[in-house]
């Protein structure tokens, strides 16, 4: 019988559940006025682009921030001094220190940053004309991982976390003529911190994505929502949220190719939640179409290439506009092939992708963090389908709460930004986190604040088995009660011995379709030997061999996201003359060449399609 009485430790559990809880419902206030809910689809709004050439001023012991008895410098490197007069004595000038372009990672931009974690200050100057009755925000892509960012010698924000955008309303902080953003970026490594002390990617630093100017309207669409509805194919299910609290509002909707024209009023939240009818073809890998739609409201008018299609599953298969589908992955990583660095414009999108094309996937797991807009764009454009995961990985602290309101935060920058894209079918909150009560507090609420947010998409996060015996493996997570597709990370072949891969026994005790997140093995491309040979391209391609016989006989398996499409840099791959540095499982070398494991997977694709 369970007893009434609770610990003092239970109860303080509950009324800090509670008290996260509340602080979650509510938006929680910006530490900076100048900080602003993040806008949607930035890629088709009027900017400025920021990218191009920065100072930058390495600096170990964060002389520009602290005092030497450590306490914030209000004369930071922020302020951006010069000498007024002789004999002044200031001991930094951006002007004269070296530039690197942004976008980049500091790490394959200056030699001596190779393994360097810290920070980085980052500056560029620009001329500004204000356009009267207008705002500007200030967007970054992302910034890797702690940024504080300065306009003018004054704070206007601070961003915890990599791979997600976020923006400022600068408009009250610029001036006519020449002004001057300054960015201090750290990206050391904590225990606290979303991904956490350690993790199997290269930790690249600084501002990796665009930087923009966006140009708004004092009241101007924030961001909107338009899908198609599940129950009825003939019903598009339309949200937008303006920044402010304008009621009245009428927006234009327009999709031509549609002969759709409809004009709504926002509410008095400044929102309009609503539905219309329409007809559109569905966008599926075979057919990645999207229609143009129009949003134009007090003459400005946003432009956005939308596709509708439906995402649901049905015991153990996963439909797609009604139809079983099998799911033809590969998991990406976001660097640039060819000695790495991170990837971040429409080539290096395009690159990775068509070598995901060429080995037969419809689908790409973009592992482990959001991968830039350019990416998820391509892939729709390019009919593949893609899952997109949160740094919650390996040793994440779950009993932290700013680790948590971190995660939770990742997560909704995540799905804001890409909400419309047709192409992404899985919210993924996790990659093999350690088991325990506390995780399950942790990933229930991300689970269910994801869905709170996107009804429309799949949850999933990848699990690891436990073996009951030798050879049966077991998937037992309590998990699977909050994810719609349960997946899974397993190493037959590589942390095991491949000749176990044909006594494997499987089961998935659970109705709902099973991906294989993770297999894999390492090869150096253009090291051959016998098959038992390890970092052979031979090794890996029997590993691949039995794999997917194994594959072959896991019920429900609706698809699956071997690991990797390319080796990748990692430092905790130090093996000389063979890894270097890399993590070595690509089916596909740093440079684009195939493994032969490459030919395994495609032929196996092809019976699959
Ligand atoms: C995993 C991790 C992935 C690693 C991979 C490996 O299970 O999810 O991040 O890189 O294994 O190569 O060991």
């Amino acid at each position: 019988m369970k007893s009434n009485i609770y610990t003092l430790k239970e109860v303080m559990h509950h009324f800090r559940s509670l008290l996260l809880a509340g602080l979650m419902a509510c938006a929680m206030p910006p530490l900076f006025a100048q900080e602003v809910p993040l806008i949607g689809n930035v890629l088709n709004r009027q900017v400025t682009s920021l990218n191009g050439e920065w100072n930058y001023i390495v600096d170990v012991q964060e002389e520009g921030y602290y005092d030497y008895r450590m306490n914030p410098s209000r004369n930071g490197f922020f302020v951006n001094a010069k000498p007024q007069k002789p004999e002044d004595l200031i001991e930094y000038d951006f002007d004269a220190a070296p530039t690197m372009p942004i976008p980049s990672d500091w790490n394959t931009r200056d030699e001596r940053l190779f393994f360097y974690e810290g920070t980085v200050w980052f500056k560029r100057s620009f001329a500004y004309h204000p356009t009267e009755g207008h705002r500007t925000l200030l967007y970054f892509g992302a910034v890797n991982y702690d940024a504080h960012v300065y306009v003018n010698g004054k704070k206007v924000g601070h961003h915890i976390g990599g791979f997600t955008p976020f923006n400022m309303d600068v408009t009250e902080r610029l001036k006519e003529g020449e002004n001057v953003v300054i960015v201090k970026v750290d990206n050391k490594r904590h225990a606290e911190s979303v991904p956490t002390l350690i993790f199997d990617w290269w930790n690249y630093g600084g501002i990796t994505r665009d930087v923009l100017l966006v140009d708004v309207a004092q009241t101007y669409i924030e961001n909107y929502s338009l899908q198609l509805n599940r129950k009825n194919p003939q019903q598009l299910d339309f949200s937008l949220q303006l920044n402010q609290k304008a009621a009245g509002k009428q927006v234009l909707v327009t999709i031509p190719e549609l002969k759709v024209r409809r004009t709504f009023t926002t509410d008095s939240t400044g929102s309009i939640s609503t539905t219309m009818k329409a007809k559109p073809e569905r966008w599926s890998p075979e057919n990645p179409k999207r229609y143009q739609v129009n949003l134009t409201m007090d003459g400005q008018t946003l432009s956005d290439e939308i596709g509708f299609r439906t995402i649901e599953t049905q015991g153990k298969q996963i439909l797609l506009n009604g139809k079983p589908i099998f799911l033809r992955g590969i998991c990406i990583h976001e660097e640039k092939p060819n000695g790495g660095g991170r990837a971040n414009s429409v080539e290096d999108a395009r690159t990775l992708l068509s070598w995901a094309k060429e080995l037969g996937c419809n689908f790409v797991r973009l592992a482990h963090y959001p991968h830039n807009e350019y990416m998820v764009r391509e892939a729709e454009r390019m009919g593949i389908m893609v899952w997109s995961e949160i740094p919650v990985y390996w040793t994440i602290s779950w009993t932290n709460d700013n680790t948590f309101v971190n995660a939770h935060q990742q997560l909704t920058e995540m799905v804001r930004r890409d909400q419309n894209r047709a192409n992404v079918i899985i919210w993924s909150i996790a990659n093999e986190t350690p088991r325990g009560k506390e995780r399950e507090d942790f990933l229930r609420r991300l689970a269910e604040h994801a869905r709170s947010m996107d009804n429309t998409r799949l949850i999933s996060m990848a699990m690891e088995v436990n073996s009951s015996s030798n050879y049966h493996n077991r998937l037992q997570d309590n998990m699977h009660q909050y994810v719609d597709v349960v997946s899974f990370n397993q190493y037959v072949g590589w942390y095991r011995d491949v000749n176990d891969a044909a006594k494997m026994t499987w089961e998935i005790p659970y109705d709902k379709p099973v991906i294989i997140s993770e297999f894999g093995g390492g090869a150096k491309y253009g090291l051959h030997g016998e098959k038992n040979q390890r970092w052979t391209e031979e090794f890996q391609e029997n590993l691949y061999r039995e794999n997917l016989r194994m594959l072959d006989k896991i019920d429900g398996l609706a698809g699956t996201t071997p690991w990797i499409l390319k080796d990748f840099r990692s430092p905790r791959r130090v093996l000389s003359g063979i890894q270097d540095y890399y993590n070595m499982k690509g089916i596909y070398s740093d440079k684009g060449e195939k493994k032969r494991a490459f030919h395994v997977l495609k032929e196996w694709y092809e019976g699959k399609k």
